[in-house]
């Protein structure tokens, strides 16, 4: 990993991290480089600002935020900075992240969130879709994430059931 990270992966708690790394695998496995950390909106809101600024003047051009429950931390990082901000609801103990999902997904106009699925696909979904986006103006980037696509294709072609 070198030092200057394209891609912010923030969660709200370090119990989120589970579920986070699936981010943080999909980014390595891209060799994107990456900066994780656990800020909370409303535990720590301070550094949560102090930290966006850091990250945008380091030269990140996305965030990816877990956060479950009364899940607004990617809402309020996609309110402080005009970069991409990819929400990743977390598996809730209540409501099994439906509360997480609706917080998140439900961005009122004007201040995007793009929203992916509960729990590990949506982290993982959200490091390739952050992959993607870097791989506009990356060109052995963009190989590799088709290389990855034909790989899953080729494993369904591949595919056999058991016979009866
Ligand atoms: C949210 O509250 C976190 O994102 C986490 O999903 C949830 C529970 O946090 P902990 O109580 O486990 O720290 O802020």
């Amino acid at each position: 990993m070198n030092n200057k990270p394209l891609v912010a992966v923030v969660m709200g708690s370090s119990s989120d991290w589970d579920v986070m790394r699936q981010a943080a695998q999909q980014l390595k496995d891209f060799g994107v480089a990456y900066d994780a950390r656990v800020i909370s909106a409303h535990r720590s809101p301070d550094l949560l600002f102090d930290y966006i600024g850091e990250a945008t003047a380091q030269g990140v051009r996305c965030f990816i935020a877990g956060a479950g429950g009364a899940a607004h931390l990617a809402g309020v990082i996609a309110g402080k900075t005009t970069l991409p901000v990819l929400g990743v609801p977390m598996p809730s103990k209540h409501l099994q992240g439906l509360d997480s999902l609706l917080s998140i997904v439900q961005m009122p106009k004007g201040i995007p969130v793009a929203t992916f699925a509960i729990g590990e696909a949506g982290a993982a979904n959200a490091g390739l879709f952050a992959v993607a986006m870097l791989a506009l103006n990356d060109d052995a980037l963009a190989q590799r994430l088709q290389a990855f696509r034909n790989k899953q294709a080729e494993a369904v072609k591949a595919t056999t059931l058991p016979v009866l």
